[in-house]
């Protein structure tokens, strides 16, 4: 299988993060995307490319023109301000504050366009979700120009991105850039399978009222794990896209037994929704030793899951997400590579 990943995505390497009530080190951290080239390269699991550089446009197929120019324009205004570190935000427009004004000041601007204080926001933030989006939307050339799978190297991750906010560590969602982006060069029905530990809030969000993109998510359930305010069995897609999302919160604690029936379940839903293209968002941290996370998925695991997945018979694009267990992401990224690959 072909991976796609470039060097840009390195430079969004933030020092500090804000979590337990403390500053602690960043986890989601270049060392990731390391790890899983050193890994493709030992196993030799196939050749990697750098993306091709694409417009504003498919972006913003997703994501709103000024959220998009916030990003951009965020250092700049940062240190205009006076500020030399990494930027987290700390004020947001939540029930009852307006989220309709146009404000001035930098703090405000982060609080309109984030959902947590724990994404830090540095000077090379920016280019670095632009080309980790640039990385999901040349895997998914790669399938419509025939290839049957394809894995987009994405760090910074995008799943909990919205059309208007980043969080989670996401800055631009890759998974919903790289499906409208299928959708917009000729596919009709595209599936979002979502197997990181964590809801994709951003995608479910970006795609709810939808038919065309199917959302299946498979989690930890959000009334005791982030991000609490998404992700329950009973969100299943409105107006038109009634039907076309399904949640699957677990419990703390779920092992692969546990797992696999709910896996079994979604993969029915693809079955029935039977998609031209899938794209699986792939997170490692259900892995028994993520230092954020609580499942306890072994590494063997994920050859387990990528063998369940290729027996869905649907061209693929794996879009990495999260996973902060630096020293097995490698192998539990390619056992489901090549689990898939058989
Ligand atoms: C709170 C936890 C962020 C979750 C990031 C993640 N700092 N999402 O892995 O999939
Ligand atoms: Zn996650």
């Amino acid at each position: 299988m072909k991976t796609v990943f470039s060097d840009t995505q390195l430079a969004h390497a933030p020092a500090q993060e804000i979590s337990d009530g403390e500053l602690k080190p960043a986890v989601e951290i270049p060392a990731r995307a390391e790890i899983v080239l050193k890994t493709i390269r030992d196993r030799n699991a196939g050749e990697i490319l750098a993306p091709e550089e694409f417009p504003i446009r498919p972006l913003q197929r997703i994501h709103s023109p000024d959220y998009v120019a916030f990003l951009e324009g965020f250092w700049q205004k940062w240190t205009a301000a006076g500020r030399t570190r990494e930027a987290f935000p700390f004020v947001w427009p939540v029930r009852s504050l307006r989220e309709d004004v146009s404000v001035n000041h930098i703090d405000g601007l982060l609080g309109r366009y984030s959902m947590d204080a724990g994404t830090p926001v540095g000077e090379h933030s920016y280019k670095a979700a632009r080309a980790s989006a640039d990385t999901a939307l040349t895997a998914a050339r790669l399938i419509l120009d025939g290839e049957k799978s394809a894995f987009a190297l994405c760090r910074p991750p995008g799943h909990h991105a919205g059309f208007d906010f980043f969080g989670g560590y996401c800055f631009f969602n890759n998974a919903a850039i790289a499906a409208q982006y299928l959708r917009d060069n000729g596919l009709h029905r595209v599936a979002i399978l979502d197997v990181d530990y964590h809801h994709g809030n951003g995608t479910q969000a970006l795609f709810y009222d939808r038919p065309d993109v199917l959302f299946l998510s498979l989690h930890a359930d959000p009334r005791d794990e982030y991000p609490y305010f998404l992700g329950y069995a009973d969100e299943t897609g409105e107006h038109a896209g009634t039907g076309f999302t399904r949640n699957w919160p677990l419990p703390l604690g779920t092992d692969w037994e546990a797992y696999a029936p709910a896996l079994e379940e979604a993969c029915r839903w693809l079955l029935v929704y039977k998609p031209e293209a899938m794209i699986v968002s792939l997170g490692m941290d259900c892995y028994e030793n993520d230092p954020i996370s609580g499942f306890k998925f072994k590494s063997a695991d994920y050859l387990r899951l990528g063998q369940r997945l290729a027996k869905a018979g649907v061209p693929t694009i794996f879009v990495m997400e999260g996973g902060y267990a630096v020293d097995a992401l490698g192998t539990n990224c390619v056992n489901v590579l090549e689990g898939f690959e058989g």
